[in-house]
C-alpha cells in the first residue's frame, strides 16, 4: 500500500475560461481521499498551494498571460511535490489548470534524476499543450506546459527547479490527442514525442495504445509521471472542463487506461487537471476524477 499525498493547486491563470480554481475543492468533495483510503492506502491531504486570483494581477505579455504568477505557483508546487517524493510518498496533484504540470512534472524529473535515470511522461489530453509564446493564438499558458517541460519557451516555466529540459521526447507520450492548433502541429511533429491520437485509439483500441505508451515511457526510466487532463474524456462523461472537445475517451476507456497503468506498477505521480465546476453537472466530472484516481491506485473490479 502506498503513502499518498494530495496537493491542491487552485490555479486559474493559464486558461481562458474561469472556474478551474474550484477544481481541487470539487474533487475533494467527490471523495478522492476516502476512495483512496478505502483501498488501504495511507492518504495525507497536504492542502492547497497558494495561488493568486487573476482579478488581482496584470496579465502582462499577451503571448504568455500571467506567466510570472504561474511560474511562482509552479516553483512552490515543485518544492512541495519534491518533498512528497523524497518522503517516499506518491503525489496526486489536483488542478487547477494544466500549466501546473510545469511544477509537478519537474518534481518527478528531479526525483528520477536523483536515482540516476530519466523520467517517463504520459500526457493524457485532448490537446498537446505544446504551443510556445511564438506559436500560440490564445496566449493561454495552459496550452504550453509540455513545450516548457521539453525545454522550449516559455523559458520561465522551462526553468522551474533550476534546470531544463525535464523530459526527453523519446520518453514522452501523448495519448488521446484530437485538437491541435495548426502551428502547434508543426511543433509536435518536429519534437519527436510519441503521439497516439484519438484516431489511433479508434483503430488500435485504448488498451493497446496505453500498453504501448507504458512501454515507451517506462523503458530505461526511473518511473512514469501521468499528467491527466480531464478534457481527454468525452464531454458526455466529463462536461465540467474548460475546453470540451467531442470524440474523447468513454467511461470504460478512461478507467481501463488507469487500471492498466496501475497494473504496470511504474507510475510515480499523477496530475488530475482542468476540472471546471462552473460548467459541470452535479459534480460528475469531479467524481470521475476521483474514481480515476482510485483506478490508477489499484482499485480492482474483482
Ligand atoms: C489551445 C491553446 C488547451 C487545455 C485548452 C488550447 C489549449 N491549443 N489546453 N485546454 N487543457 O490555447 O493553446
Ligand atoms: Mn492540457
Ligand atoms: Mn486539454
Ligand atoms: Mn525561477
Amino acid at each position: 500500500m502506498a503513502h499518498i499525498h494530495l496537493i491542491g493547486v487552485p490555479l486559474d491563470l493559464g486558461g481562458g475560461r474561469r472556474g478551474v480554481d474550484m477544481g481541487p475543492s470539487a474533487v475533494r468533495i467527490a471523495g478522492i481521499g476516502t476512495r483512496l483510503t478505502a483501498l488501504g492506502h495511507h492518504v495525507q491531504d497536504r492542502g492547497d498551494i497558494l495561488t493568486p486570483t487573476p482579478e488581482t494581477r496584470e496579465a502582462g505579455d499577451p503571448k504568455k498571460r500571467y506567466v510570472r504568477e504561474i511560474h511562482d505557483v509552479c516553483e512552490a508546487l515543485y518544492a512541495q511535490a519534491l518533498d512528497s517524493h523524497a518522503a517516499g510518498a506518491f503525489p496526486i496533484v489536483i488542478g487547477g489548470d494544466h500549466s501546473l504540470a510545469a511544477g509537478s512534472v519537474a518534481a518527478s524529473a528531479t526525483h528520477a534524476k536523483r536515482q540516476g535515470r530519466p523520467l517517463g511522461l504520459i500526457w493524457v489530453d485532448a490537446h498537446a499543450d505544446m504551443n510556445t509564446p511564438a506559436t500560440t493564438g490564445s496566449g493561454n499558458v495552459h496550452g504550453m506546459p509540455l513545450a516548457a517541460l521539453l525545454g522550449e519557451d516559455p523559458r520561465e516555466l522551462a526553468l522551474v527547479g533550476g534546470y531544463q529540459p525535464k523530459v526527453a521526447p523519446g520518453h514522452t507520450v501523448l495519448v488521446g490527442i484530437r485538437n491541435l492548433d495548426e502551428r502547434e502541429k508543426e511543433e509536435v511533429r518536429a519534437s519527436g514525442v510519441h503521439v497516439f491520437t484519438m484516431k489511433d485509439i479508434d483503430r488500435q483500441g485504448a488498451a493497446s495504445v496505453i500498453e504501448q505508451a507504458i512501454e515507451i515511457a517506462g523503458r530505461d526510466t526511473a518511473g512514469i509521471h501521468v499528467s491527466f487532463d480531464l478534457d481527454v474524456c468525452d464531454p458526455a462523461i466529463a462536461p465540467g472542463v474548460g475546453t470540451p472537445v467531442r470524440g474523447g475517451l468513454n467511461y470504460r476507456e478512461a478507467h481501463m487506461a488507469m487500471e492498466i497503468l496501475s497494473d504496470a506498477r511504474r507510475i510515480i505521480a499523477l496530475d488530475l487537471v482542468e476540472v471546471n465546476p462552473v460548467l459541470d453537472h452535479q459534480n460528475m466530472t469531479a467524481v470521475l476524477a476521483a474514481e480515476l484516481a482510485a483506478s490508477a491506485l489499484g482499485q480492482k473490479i474483482l
